[in-house]
């Protein structure tokens, strides 16, 4: 193949969000627009450490991926990268990513650099919804901020890319290596199959074995015992059916909409009690009929996989208190972490029901920004073994732990009576206490209002005499502000800042709000509101979470001033 110099300008708007870019289809579709942002990575990478790599590409297969992976092979090829590896028909979660990068080998003994995943993950997709594409490294994880920052910087100045114009498109669906040859050498695109690494290192993991036997055990009267909301998860698709039904031996009926489409069927890939409503619906939830059979176990994960919403009969997880319960039973329950925990950490919304179980085991804790950046460095260094996000994302070592319904299984099987979902959250809450916990979306603000509103904010958290005249002509019930400030991160590792991650309000009781600005949406704004109290009390932990949050939400909505800035009474969704 021959290489062309492209000329280009730059195109405005091209700066990664909390997780990638993410814009309208229509707007990746406009002629250079992909290949400016992919041309820019290229050169953030550094021409000399793309040369003679080894690059993934694949993701969620949303609408224009499979256009999407023939670009990044042919500007792969002409910026002279040795070899691509695309998972079949493109597909490959996040995770599953992780994965290969980390533990793949190729058929010629070759071993990844990194990987761009074309994925908007929770973000609906189809030809009018949205389209985004990320880079990750050689450890697995994200580009950290620096890499992104230079990326951004590159998009405002770009002139030129290459690419291979005449290289003929690699037919994905099928396994197997094609060879080129271009004028620095040989180009090689090898197609594999996607589940293989990805179950191979969920074994190494989890019991199997147990989990297996627990399936097949005969407590367990009737196949509803797993669920799994297999239409928000495309690109999961191939390993869910492969570990649930060829190696645990779950019924194929548990995987619940298992056509995948490149639009996810209309569906809104994000896994929360609002855009998951039929697997809501059939866990029972909101449901008193005790007379229905219900399974016990349900789950749904957003387009790339990397979130996952746990349900038990007629019970909602709350992500926090999730990795909360991970940590918590970790060296019990998973294999993997039999030897120890090195650390845990959360993003900062995410409520401080993890930090109360480090507190308790005396693990070293981090508070690091929203988004899986800034895990990465924490578990690189050998200072953290689990982390987690209250938007439903949890990890290991940058691996999501999409089967940590072993803690439930494991725990079924030792004793007679079923434990359930619910009963291990609840046992969680007598020993730790409760860390009440919702969080309200504000989805598709005016994105000047919410700007507004956050500077109002900005400006309001240093005075505390302020806040807490707010406060006390809101709720007389609601216990004082101690401390408030704008969240601001140090990097314990290579010493990076990351500055304006969100206002934070603490009050004398311990409860916590929290606003921010969401960065992965592609119209608009999101604001977010996050509300927390903890309840140590064994007594008092059994309370519905919006009743008991109730005085809080409102004392949140006159501090922001909700209503006045944006013209929304209630929020787009409540988690
Ligand atoms: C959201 C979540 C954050 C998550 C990010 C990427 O970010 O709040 O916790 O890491 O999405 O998740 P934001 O900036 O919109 O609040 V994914 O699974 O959509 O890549
Ligand atoms: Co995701």
């Amino acid at each position: 193949f021959k290489v062309s110099k492209v000329s280009t300008t730059p195109i405005d708007g091209q700066k990664p969000g909390t997780s990638g870019l993410r814009k309208k289809v229509k707007v990746f579709i406009q002629p250079h627009y992909l290949q400016n942002f992919v041309q820019s990575t290229f050169n953030a990478l550094t021409p000399e450490k793309v040369r003679g790599a080894t690059l993934v590409v694949s993701g969620d297969g949303r609408y224009f991926s499979k256009d999407a992976i023939q670009i990044i092979i042919k500007m792969s090829a002409a910026n002279g990268v040795r070899r691509v590896w695309v998972g079949q028909n493109g597909l490959l979660s996040t995770p599953a990513v992780s994965a290969v990068i980390r533990e793949r080998v190729g058929v010629d003994g070759s071993k990844a650099n990194g990987a761009f995943i074309l994925t908007a993950s929770h973000n609906p997709g189809g030809p009018h919804e949205d389209f985004g594409i990320k880079y990750n490294m050689e450890n697995g994880g994200p580009a950290p901020e620096a890499i992104t920052d230079k990326i951004f910087e590159n998009t405002k100045t770009i002139t030129e890319y290459l690419i291979a114009e005449d290289l003929p498109n690699i037919d994905i669906s099928t396994i197997g290596v094609a060879n080129f040859l271009g004028p620095e050498g040989q180009f090689d695109v090898e197609v594999f199959d996607s589940a293989g690494d990805y179950v191979k290192l969920m074994k190494s993991i989890f019991d199997f074995e147990l989990i297996r036997k627990l399936l097949s055990s005969s407590k367990f009267t009737f196949w509803t015992l797993l669920i799994l909301w297999i239409k928000l998860y495309y690109s999961w698709l191939k390993s869910a059916h492969r570990i649930f039904v060829e190696e645990l031996g779950a019924q194929e009926s548990s995987l619940l909409n298992c056509v995948p489409k490149e639009d996810f069927g209309g569906g809104h890939p994000d896994p929360n009690l609002t855009y998951a409503k039929e697997l809501v619906a059939r866990m029972g939830l909101g449901k008193s009929d005790s007379a229905v059979d219900l399974p016990e176990f349900g789950a749904a994960a957003d387009g790339d996989a990397d979130r996952n919403m746990i349900l038990g009969k007629r019970f909602f997880v709350t992500p926090s208190d999730s990795v909360a319960i991970i940590a918590a039973n970790a060296v019990d329950a998973i294999p993997y972490f039999s030897s120890g925990l090195k650390g845990v950490a959360r993003s900062m919304p995410t409520s401080a029901a993890l930090d109360v179980v480090a507190k308790n085991l005396n693990l070293k804790f981090f508070e690091v920004p929203t988004g899986w950046k800034f895990f990465g460095n924490l578990m690189d260094a050998g200072l953290c073994s689990i982390c987690g996000e209250e938007s439903f994302g949890t990890g290991k070592n940058l691996q999501n732990i999409l089967m940590r319904q072993a803690l439930t299984i494991y725990e079924n099987l030792n004793g007679d009576k079923l434990v359930t979902v619910e009963d291990i959250v609840r046992q969680h809450w007598a020993i730790y206490g409760r860390h009440y916990y919702t969080r309200y979306d504000y989805e598709n603000v005016d994105a000047g209002a919410a700007k507004d509103l956050m500077a109002c904010l900005v400006k309001l958290q240093s005075s505390l005499d302020e806040i807490n005249s707010i406060v006390k002509g809101a709720r007389s019930d609601v216990s004082n502000v101690v401390n408030a400030d704008e969240f601001e991160y140090k990097d314990p590792v290579d010493g990076s800042v990351s500055k304006h991650q969100g206002i934070r309000f603490f009050f004398e009781d311990g409860s916590r709000l929290v606003f921010r600005l969401s960065g992965t949406g592609s119209e608009g704004a999101t604001i977010r509101l996050y509300i927390e109290q903890y309840e140590k009390d064994s007594s008092k932990t059994g309370r519905d979470s919006q009743g008991a949050l109730a005085p809080l939400v409102e004392v949140a909505l006159k501090l922001s001033k909700m209503l006045e800035f944006t013209g929304r009474s209630a929020p787009t969704v409540i988690t």
